[in-house]
């Protein structure tokens, strides 16, 4: 099912037209209205009537956190204040937060955006969606929530915490669908069993679940252990929140970019040269029809590339490829570059090992040292020496021979690790502190 026929399946002729005409206003719009945008484009000597195709785009400055925090709590809006009907704001783990605000209309084209994405991961109408994205500042809850209102589900507005009470409604209230992050999906399942409850009895069908990188095995777990589909939402608070991008629930391959409302591009990490289609990078959207908030070619971190090739599930954006990790969460590992997620990947592919795990991260004299902790399953845990000292030589020769890097490897008692509500913290980085 599509939500949106129209725009979804736009042809990309049409489709880029429209992109075309919207940038073109919408880089109007800032230039006249937000001096610190302005003066960024004079200097790097671009008017707006020099945007004259979408190739153009590489013609503007980036915009990236720091201009954010520069211009914090409201410099980049361009509407007063009295228009702005919402704030949002995200923590960052680097203080200062991050601030972004919303007018009525970019609050129903958010609505919008968000219902696209429900029903492309299944959902109808006829759906009771429990959203267990917190809400507040955070735009998990709210922007699901408002998505699926729009697309007139009912919803359970659970947010996040307090895990039996969740599982005791989910089950009475019959709850088809679920959102919240792919950890506290995992999180749910485990507190299922342990309440004596058998996951598959729930009514789930599908979870909709984002927020934080999650690799495919994580996937297949999920799936497993709640007996769903589980597909992969991304969204980023300055750009809009959740609703940004989604698979399909007929592929679950790639996440079709919602490209009427935001223009994608892929840079090199370093040179932030655009690259040809299909190259992976980082991932730079550009808003285009945000009124309160709009983005210039901003920076997100993200690590992607684009997929061209149609779907499917005829819908026309481009899709992006699962996010692999952020360049923020890059461990540089005595040279190596380690993305947290491909750990993940090795460790839930062995058997007896759980998907609950924290890399610990330590400067010992110069040297980086790695240690990772993984839960093993009860029967493991009380195996003899032996059967443990296998598996955690296992799990260090896959992630030697994957990563090229060797590491500790601790496996600890089920349990053990801190479950998360939200967003899992699963590096604990000793070197900065
Ligand atoms: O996490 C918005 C969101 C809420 C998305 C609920 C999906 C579901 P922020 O807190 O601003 O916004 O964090 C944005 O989270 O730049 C990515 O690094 C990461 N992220 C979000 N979705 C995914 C995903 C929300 N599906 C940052 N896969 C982004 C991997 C994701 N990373």
């Amino acid at each position: 099912m599509i939500y949106n026929d129209e725009y979804e399946t736009l042809p990309r002729e049409a489709l880029e037209a429209l992109q075309l005409k919207r940038l073109q206003s919408q880089i109007e719009r800032i230039y006249a209205r937000v001096p610190y945008y302005r003066a960024k484009m004079d200097e790097a000597g671009v008017a707006p009537g020099d945007i004259k195709t979408l190739a153009d785009i590489s013609k503007l400055p980036f915009t990236t956190k720091e201009d954010l925090r520069k211009n914090y709590p409201f410099g980049l809006f361009t509407v007063p204040l009295e228009r702005v009907v919402r704030i949002h704001a995200s923590s960052g783990t680097t203080g200062q937060p991050t601030v972004v605000g919303y007018t009525k209309r970019d609050i129903a084209i958010w609505a919008e955006l968000m219902a696209r994405c429900l029903t492309a991961a299944g959902a109808t109408q006829k759906d009771i969606i429990h959203n267990a994205y917190g809400y507040g500042l955070f735009t998990g809850g709210l922007g699901a929530h408002y998505g699926a209102e729009n697309l007139g589900a009912t919803v359970i507005p659970v947010s996040g915490g307090n895990t039996k009470r969740q599982i005791m409604l989910m089950r009475d209230f019959r709850s088809t669908v679920l959102l919240c992050t792919p950890s506290y999906a995992l999180n749910l399942a485990e507190a299922m069993v342990d309440m004596g409850i058998d996951p598959k009895e729930m009514a789930l069908k599908v979870g909709v679940f984002g927020a934080e990188p999650w690799s495919e095995n994580m996937r297949e777990e999920i799936e497993k252990q709640l007996g769903i589909k589980a597909i992969d939402i991304y969204g980023l608070s300055e750009i809009i929140g959740p609703g940004v991008a989604v698979e399909c629930v007929e592929e679950q391959k790639g996440l079709h970019i919602m490209e009427d409302h935001f223009l994608p591009e892929i840079v090199h990490p370093e040179t932030f040269e655009p690259l040809p289609l299909g190259e992976k990078g980082e991932l730079v959207f550009t808003t285009l029809t945000k009124e309160a908030f709009p983005l210039i070619r901003y920076r997100t971190k993200d690590f992607s590339r684009l997929i061209t090739a149609p779907c499917s599930c005829a819908r026309t954006f481009y899709r992006m490829e699962k996010i692999t990790g952020r360049s923020d969460d890059m461990l540089i590992i005595r040279g190596v570059n380690v993305f947290p997620s491909q750990i993940e990947h090795v460790l839930i592919s062995i058997e007896g090992v759980e998907p609950h795990y924290q890399i610990i991260v330590q400067r010992e004299g110069n040297l980086d040292t790695m240690e990772v902790q993984v839960e093993v399953s009860d029967s493991i845990f009380s195996d003899e020496v032996k059967t443990l000292e296998g598996l955690t030589k296992k799990i260090q020769n896959e992630i030697k021979d994957l990563l090229g890097v060797s590491c500790k490897v601790k496996l600890v008692e089920p349990k053990s690790i801190q479950r998360s509500e939200g967003k899992a913290k699963r590096v604990i980085d000793k070197r900065k502190i």
